[in-house]
């Protein structure tokens, strides 16, 4: 009656899994009972659960990414510690060969699927609007649906350490080891369908942004005056719609062939092609780590040009770099499999494909050095991320020019040499990218700022502790160490490995840094309030308004004529102008539709899909479909905020502003 699921599907004989679930499950009843106690449910449902804010949206997304960060990083100093320790001792080490696949397996799927991607687009939904100047994205409760869908995905991940596993195979899941022939466990449905509602959700998020950006901008805003984030979250989410797509597809095959038998991948029957898999994933896997990439580089752009207190030196160029890479990732896929014999000709024409994306990149690079070449330059810690980015991000892409050499790539595939340099990139690139988005616009999201030195503590320690964990591993790839083994290593390796725990250890101590520069942040939140809504003397939109925003973003729409129009308005003096018309502002009002039909439900039915619980997958899809028609036939409802109120609320903001510029002056 309950498909695969039994008593016997939790893992009782193997304790760290078991003791790491059940530890989860003790938070979540702190947190719930915590709830109850506080009487905090109604105002949880209303504000939070079914909430269409793009902003609170936008949040829930990075709580999300900062939890998996944590999940994902358990796993990365078990492995760590495991691989010192069996390159050195007994060689055998604390965890067996069946539980080490699964954890490098779901660490790179957390990592890129449920910490890198939510917040991402966490920061383009706090954000995007608000560059804008509207009063939400195009269509909220879509939005609402989307979030959810992620958080159930996320949830379904870590199910599998205490129900069931995870899958041995790699964050790529390549067929036929992904087949029920060898991975016949859940594993590896548990990575399917993970990703099948996360994907989902990705989709219809990177739709909404798209269509937002196109057709909700403030009036006069020209696409060539739009900030650089905004810029590059577009050109993400083309990718997004673009390629999601082809791994939806990619698992739904992988799906079939396991549940029905479909044989597409493998070729027992004689038709069926394994490459065909190797293919298609990269054909989704390359163009997304530049999904992960170019936000980043929008948000280096603004946190580069806003620290100088300079115009961003080049800024068509930079577009123009950002949408040649956009199309450019489309053509490389091939390099990461050029081991696997598709020929010279072929292997030329995809090496040189690759190499080429480096001219726009390097293009940007040296827009953001000339950006900060003779500015102002304020060391506040977002601007310390960038620059961190910019000394390691090079050294990313030259490692990466160097495995686009097909000869080089050779002798260097599937080593550490390989590990070293995508997290170089992923780390120097996305995660400091999100670390500045995120001290950048705390702000904006919170009303006040985050703890300056705890932050920069933050950083160096992520710095030096990158150097320290992933420069070893170049030095062990090319001493041909591979990747992806945890037993009996090579005794030569085990120095450099231990060096690696120690890095990894140091990154430790900077995610520690970055929760306590948090609480101390919320502690100190009267010292470090901002009271202007324009914390950094910013240069768009965003800080135009008060931090945080009311929910109707702008009391009154502004309107564009420039690049960084702000800052502009602030040099001639006519920023903050009290003569404003405003007017009713109607805002959507809450739904449970995401909530219910995206979180619960979609979820159900792939925890169902997961177990092969057929008939009880039909019924929560079902429901959920039954629900989401039931909610679109009701009446929009849409809560008014009458003008008065809203010009109350202006007025008193521009009073604020007039006083705190006041006192600053006197200074
Ligand atoms: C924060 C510090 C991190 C450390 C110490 C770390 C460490 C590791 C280790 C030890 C492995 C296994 C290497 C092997 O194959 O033997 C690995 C794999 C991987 N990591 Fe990380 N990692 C970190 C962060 C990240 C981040 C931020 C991402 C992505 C956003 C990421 C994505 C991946 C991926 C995709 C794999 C490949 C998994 C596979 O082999 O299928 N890692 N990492
Ligand atoms: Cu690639």
């Amino acid at each position: 009656m309950f498909g695969r699921l039994t008593l016997d599907s939790i893992p009782w004989s193997h304790p760290i899994p078991l003791a790491a679930f059940g530890f989860i499950i003790l938070i979540i009843l702190v947190v719930l009972a915590t709830i109850t106690f506080t009487r905090r449910w109604k105002w949880l449902w209303t504000n939070w659960l079914t909430t269409t804010d793009h902003k609170r949206i936008g949040i829930i997304y990075i709580i999300v990414a900062i939890i998996m960060l944590l999940r994902g990083f358990s796993d990365a100093i078990m492995m760590r510690s495991q691989m010192a320790l069996a390159s050195t001792g007994d060689r055998v080490g604390y965890l067996p060969p069946e539980h080490y696949d699964q954890i490098f397996s779901a660490h790179g799927v957390i990592m890129i699927f449920f910490m890198a991607m939510p917040f991402i687009i966490g920061l383009m939904n706090v954000v995007i609007p608000l560059q804008l100047g509207r009063r939400d994205v195009a269509f909220p409760v879509l939005n609402a649906v989307s979030v959810w869908l992620t958080v159930a995905g996320a949830i379904l991940i870590n199910l599998s350490l205490g129900i069931g596993e995870f899958a041995k195979t790699g964050w790529v899941a390549y067929a036929p080891l992904s087949e029920s022939l060898y991975s016949p466990s859940v594993g590896v449905d548990y990575y399917i369908w993970s990703i099948q509602i996360s994907g989902l959700g990705t989709t219809l998020a990177a739709l909404n942004m798209f269509v937002t950006i196109l057709r909700v901008r403030a009036p006069g805003m020209k696409m060539f005056q739009m900030p650089l984030f905004t810029w590059a979250s577009f050109c993400t989410s083309i990718l997004i719609l673009a390629t999601f797509p082809i791994l939806t597809a990619t698992m739904l095959l992988l799906g079939l062939d396991r549940i029905l038998g479909f044989e597409i991948f493998t070729n027992s029957l004689g038709g069926g092609s394994q490459m065909m898999y190797v293919n298609l994933i990269w054909a989704w896997g390359h163009p997304e780590v530049y999904i992960l990439i170019l936000p980043v580089f929008g948000i280096f752009s603004e946190v580069v040009s806003t620290f100088s207190r300079k115009y961003l030196f080049g800024y068509k160029a930079l577009v123009w770099a950002i949408i040649a890479i956009l199309f450019m990732s489309l053509t490389v896929w091939l390099h990461h499999f050029f081991t696997m014999g598709a020929g010279v000709s072929v292997n030329t024409f995809f090496g040189i494909t690759t190499m080429l994306i480096a001219i726009p990149t390097g293009v940007k690079v040296f827009n953001w050095l000339f950006t900060i070449y003779r500015g102002e330059v304020v060391m506040e810690p977002p601007m310390l991320w960038a620059v961190g980015f910019l000394v390691l991000f090079v050294l990313g892409g030259m490692t990466g020019v160097m495995l686009a050499i097909p000869g080089v790539n050779y002798s260097v595939h599937n080593t550490m040499f390989v590990v070293a340099h995508f997290h170089n990139t992923i780390i120097g690139g996305v995660v400091f990218g999100v670390m500045a988005g995120y001290n950048y616009w705390f702000p904006k999201a919170f009303g006040f700022k985050l703890n300056r030195n705890w932050g920069i503590a933050s950083f160096y320690l992520w710095f030096f502790g990158f150097l320290f964990a992933f420069i070893p591993l170049y030095i062990l790839g090319f001493d041909g160490m591979p990747r992806r083994i945890s037993q009996n290593i090579d005794y030569r390796y085990g120095p450099m490995l231990v060096i690696a725990l120690f890095g990894a250890i140091m990154i430790l101590f900077g995610i520690i840094t970055m929760l306590v520069q948090l609480f101390v942040s919320i502690h100190q939140r009267e010292a470090l309030k901002d009271e202007t809504g324009d914390p950094w003397n910013g240069r768009t939109l965003e800080w135009s308004i008060p931090s945080p925003p009311p929910v109707y973003n702008f009391a009154a729409i502004p309107k564009v004529d420039a690049i960084d129009t702000f800052w502009e308005e602030k040099q001639q003096g006519t920023a903050y102008s009290k003569d404003r018309q405003y007017e009713d502002i109607y805002v959507p009002k809450h739904t449970a539709l995401g909530f219910v039909s995206g979180g619960i439900l979609a979820g159900l039915t792939a925890f169902c899909l997961v177990w092969s619980i057929w008939w009880l997958a039909i019924i929560f899809l079902a429901a959920a479909i039954i629900f989401w028609i039931i909610e679109s036939f009701r009446e929009h409802e849409e809560v008014l905020i009458p003008k008065e109120e809203v010009e109350k609320a202006d007025q008193a903001f521009l009073q604020r502003v007039e006083q705190y510029q006041l006192t600053q002056g006197e200074h």
